[in-house]
Formats: C-alpha cells, structure tokens, sequence
C-alpha cells in the first residue's frame, strides 16, 4: 500500500514537473560560462568547488525578481558555500533551474572516486536511471552521451586533483 502511495505521488510529481517544463518560456537566466537548457530549465557546466557568490556573478539575469541558490532539501545557501549538483536557482515566483556541476554526479560537491565510481556503474549498465543532473556532470565531452572517454576524463581529473 506504501509502495502504491509513493508511486501515485510521484505521477502526480512527474505530472506538475512537466507542466512547468512547458509552462517555461521566458528565459530568466543567460551565461557565457555556463550550459544553459531553457527547455527543461538546467544550468550545467558548472566547475567543481564555486562558491555560490561565483556562480551568481556568472549567470546574467534577466528578471527584477529576487532569486537564491536552495539546496536539495529545500535550504538557502550561503554565498561562500560551494553549488553541488542537485542545487536549485529559484526565483521569487518559484520558477526555477536546476544545477549540475561538473564531474559531480553524487552532489556532495566534490569530485572523488564516488564520481567515479557511479560513472563506472553506469556504463557497465545503462540500463540504470541516474538522475539527468548526475547525467549532464558525467557527460564532460558534451556529447549527450556516457562512454570510456566521460570516464577516461574524470579519471584524469581526479588523478590530477
Ligand atoms: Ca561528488
Ligand atoms: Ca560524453
């Protein structure tokens, strides 16, 4: 019965989600730094360990509302905390963009042998759902999709870091 109620919920989740994804038109944010999707409202190609007051200063935005990074949970971040994949720009009017920051695909914010090791999962079984923010942290060629060579860079990255 659980199991059926979580379900529902998250149709009913999945139902308004896509109704906002339409509902958005305007676009609220630009940046020459970062990827912006106006379409499903994702900022990625965010470096690894910027502060949320450096990510501020990189988005150019086109609206006289207030807005803030949350956290997952829903908590205003502080602007020297750093952004992590899974983040939340939100406006004032609740319009919002998630945030995904590169090679962070478990969204602690740092770029570790976790990372990898779900990226390792991953290709074995693509099957595997992982979330489209931990996608687009993988995808560090840009390329839409996952291979040896997303892999292959975040190996190097860590190595070098
Ligand atoms: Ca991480
Ligand atoms: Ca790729």
């Amino acid at each position: 019965m659980k199991k059926i109620i979580s379900i529902v919920l998250i149709l009913l989740l999945l139902a308004v989600f896509s109704k906002s994804v339409i509902a958005a038109s305007n676009n609220y944010a630009t940046s020459s730094t970062y990827e912006i999707n106006e379409e499903n409202r994702f900022i990625y190609k965010v470096d690894a360990y910027t502060p949320v007051l450096n990510f501020y200063s990189n988005l150019t935005v086109n609206s006289s509302l207030t807005y803030h990074v949350y956290d997952k949970d829903g908590y205003k971040k502080e602007d020297t905390q750093d952004v992590v994949t899974g983040d939340l720009l939100m406006f004032k009017n609740r319009e919002q963009y998630k945030i995904s920051v590169s090679k962070d695909l478990n969204g602690d914010g740092k770029v570790t042998i976790k990372d990898l090791a779900i990226l390792q999962r991953q290709l074995l079984n693509p099957t595997n759902e992982i979330s489209i923010e931990a996608f687009l942290a993988a995808d560090t060629n840009l390329d839409d999709l996952l291979t040896i060579k997303d892999l292959a860079s975040l190996q190097r990255y860590i190595l070098n870091n």
